[in-house]
């Protein structure tokens, strides 16, 4: 990371073409444009273009037409993540943490990396049955799948968390090592979501006896030890409406133990060690409660200490069209012992602390996905020859990967703001409104990056041109794997009425604590001059989306029901927009931090406040949805 000395951007129009010039590799030089550059590319250029002239028949076995392209050490090639670590990490912890991600960032790229595409190659395989006919319901993973598990524990990706050896900082630490892991993990990235959020929901019980080894596992550093969770939630009769689409039943059984009953239908990493799930308590009578409050929460092992299944059959793998790197199972509970931890009709309440770690890490993947992809096409276009010249000297085509960058920056900075505030819960040392703030901004954050990843990746996966959608180059994984980001842990709508959830619960404590915490990093801001548009943008933004907030609650849960998505939107357009400029009015912020908060300001940042004046949260534009999208359809027929 470039130095104070010689990154005073806000001071020098001049600073721009200077960082870029030290952007540009310093061997490969050539083409046609930029002073001073030698012979390498243009040699190169000259040689496929004499290649071009042989016979095609060999052309075609000698010929490398285009360059594959590379990239170095994750961490250190992660200007933002290194600036926003030294700006936030106490000296010391620093000093670690860092000497820790230059390390795990080269075992990334020599050791995991490989393993990741080993996973991708070999997916699970479902044995229901062995040469002899004896059932066995055998869920087949490749060695890399189980090498993946070995340095999750090694390298304490869930362990970090737990232990608090950095405090407050922990957490975040354990964050960006998995947003470093996150793309070479092939999968694997998936279990520790899942890990991670039950070891949350254990501590958050006390540890209770009964879950104290299950909790060593799942903390373990010892890859001999180490276990991963499941997350059982969805149901055949669907994956959102938990509280309704839920039918497992659990008996009480007499040493206090339960047996549940029922269908999981959509079991992520189903090769797990133990799972979290919900199920109705059945009475005396068999009877059970329907709803939210007849659900509780059970913990199970998925097999027992010989290896057998726990009255568990696994009907089948699901047929997905990303994540095939990890198996997600439809699976028959047919008396499956199980341990009850949470209060009788607790089970939703209980569960959602595991679906805010999970939802942060679907923030983390979304991150690490654009900025993967971001990776690899800002170093294609320093090799790619197209109309005469490298594609990083085709202005249009850099703007599209600078877009995609602050697009990638807005939601890193959210993500990193998350995992400090969680660090600061999880140690006992935040505020009130820290508190009230990581409610509202995991939903907000999760459905928000989401998008922005679906968006980012297939954009940059054209920046390939042709080459971005052959299955060989790896990429259309990334683009496959990240599209389920925006569906799985509450879809984009599910979290916006998550959103509303969190502002009813706290009776609109939340939005407070919002409109203080973006306030204080805007008056942080207030004396550099060259941030001054985006503060008074984000400024008036705020304004904006206050004065929506006190129309739309005179007018009724309708109107907060249509607007709910785009005012998540808002909530994360305005924080991140905060964060950017926050980052960028450090002392020694660079001029590129202070293009994306500008940048990320220019966009419109209260889109709710807009629709709210066309009148799209009128319930009579919701009775025109409803004719615009019937059009034609049987489902309406002549009424329209
Ligand atoms: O399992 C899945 C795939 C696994 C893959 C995981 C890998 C991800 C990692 C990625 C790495 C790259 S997908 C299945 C995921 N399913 C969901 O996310 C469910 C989505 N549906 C919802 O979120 C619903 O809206 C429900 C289930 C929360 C709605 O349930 P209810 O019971 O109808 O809702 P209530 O009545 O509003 O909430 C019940 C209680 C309330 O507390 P009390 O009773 O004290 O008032 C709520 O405040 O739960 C509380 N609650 C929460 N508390 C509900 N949600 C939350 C929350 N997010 N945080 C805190």
């Amino acid at each position: 990371w470039r130095s104070s000395a010689t990154c005073k951007p806000w001071q020098s129009g001049r600073f721009l073409p200077r960082v870029w010039e030290r952007c540009q590799p310093p061997s490969r030089k050539g083409i046609n444009t930029t002073a001073g550059q030698g012979q390498q590319v243009g040699m190169r250029e000259k040689q496929v273009l004499e290649d071009l002239e042989m016979p095609l028949a060999r052309r075609e076995t000698e010929t490398l037409f285009q360059e594959q392209p590379q990239t170095g050490n994750q961490y250190l090639e992660d200007a933002l993540l290194r600036s926003y670590l030294k700006t936030h990490l106490p000296p010391k912890v620093l000093e670690e943490v860092n000497r820790d991600l230059e390390r795990f960032g080269n075992r990334l790229l020599t050791k995991i990396k490989p393993l990741g595409w080993e996973c991708e190659l070999n997916p699970p395989v479902f044995r229901q049955y062995d040469a002899w006919g004896r059932r066995v319901d055998h869920i087949v993973t490749c060695s890399a799948w189980g090498r993946m598990k070995e340095i999750a524990a090694e390298e304490g990706l869930i362990a970090e968390a737990y232990e608090r050896r950095y405090s407050n900082w922990s957490r975040l630490h354990q964050a960006v090592k998995l947003y470093l892991f996150s793309s070479s993990s092939g999968g694997f990235n998936c279990p520790l979501a899942m890990t991670d959020g039950a070891a949350k929901v254990i501590e958050s019980l006390g540890i209770p006896r009964s879950l104290k080894n299950a909790f060593d596992h799942l903390t373990s550093r010892d890859p001999k030890k180490f276990w991963t969770s499941g997350q059982w939630m969805t149901e055949r009769r669907g994956g959102s409406d938990v509280a309704n689409g839920t039918e497992t039943v659990a008996r009480k059984q007499p040493d206090g133990t339960y047996r549940l009953y029922g269908f999981k239908w959509f079991t992520s990493a189903a090769d797990s060690d133990v799972t979290l799930t919900l199920a109705r308590v059945a009475d005396a009578e068999g009877k059970v409660k329907q709803g939210s409050s007849g659900l509780s929460l059970f913990f199970l092992k998925v097999r027992d200490e010989e290896g057998k299944l726990n009255s568990i059959q696994v009907q089948r793998l699901k047929d997905k069209l990303g994540t095939r790197q990890m198996a997600t199972a439809e699976l028959w509970l047919d008396g499956a012992k199980a341990e009850l931890i949470s209060a009788e009709g607790r089970g939703v309440a209980s569960i959602s602390n595991m679906l805010n770690i999970t939802r942060i890490h679907n923030v983390i993947g979304a991150v690490a996905s654009m900025r993967r992809m971001i990776s690899l096409s800002r170093d294609y276009a320093r090799r790619r020859v197209a109309f005469g010249k490298l594609l990083k000297d085709h202005p249009l085509h850099m703007q599209t990967i600078a877009r995609m960058e602050v697009q990638t920056r807005g939601a890193f900075l959210l993500l990193m703001e998350i995992v400090r505030l969680l660090g600061l819960v999880e140690t006992n040392m935040a505020s009130e409104q820290d508190q009230l703030l990581l409610r509202l901004l995991i939903p907000v954050a999760k459905l928000y990056t989401g998008k922005q990843a679906s968006a980012v990746v297939v954009e940059a996966m054209e920046s390939f041109g042709g080459q971005g959608y052959m299955e060989d180059t790896g990429l259309p994984v990334i683009v496959r794997d990240t599209l389920v980001l925006s569906i799985w842990e509450g879809t984009t709508n599910i979290l916006s009425l998550d959103v509303l959830r969190s502002l009813t619960k706290s009776q609109g404590q939340v939005m407070a604590a919002f409109f203080s915490a973006a306030q204080q990093k805007l008056e942080l801001a207030s004396s550099t001059a060259k941030l001054e548009p985006a503060v008074k943008q984000t400024r008036d933004a705020i304004s904006s989306l206050a004065q929506f907030t006190q129309v739309a609650g005179s007018k009724g849960a309708v109107t907060m029901e249509l607007a709910a998505r785009d005012f998540s939107y808002t909530l994360a357009r305005i924080y991140a927009g905060a964060l950017l400029i926050e980052h960028a009015a450090r002392p020694d912020a660079s001029s590129t931090d202070i293009a994306a908060a500008r940048r990320w300001c220019n966009q419109e940042l209260c889109p709710v406040a807009t629709e709210l004046e066309n009148s799209s949260y009128e319930a009579e534009e919701a009775v025109v949805d409803g004719a615009l999208v019937y059009e034609g359809s049987p489902a309406c027929g002549s009424r329209l």
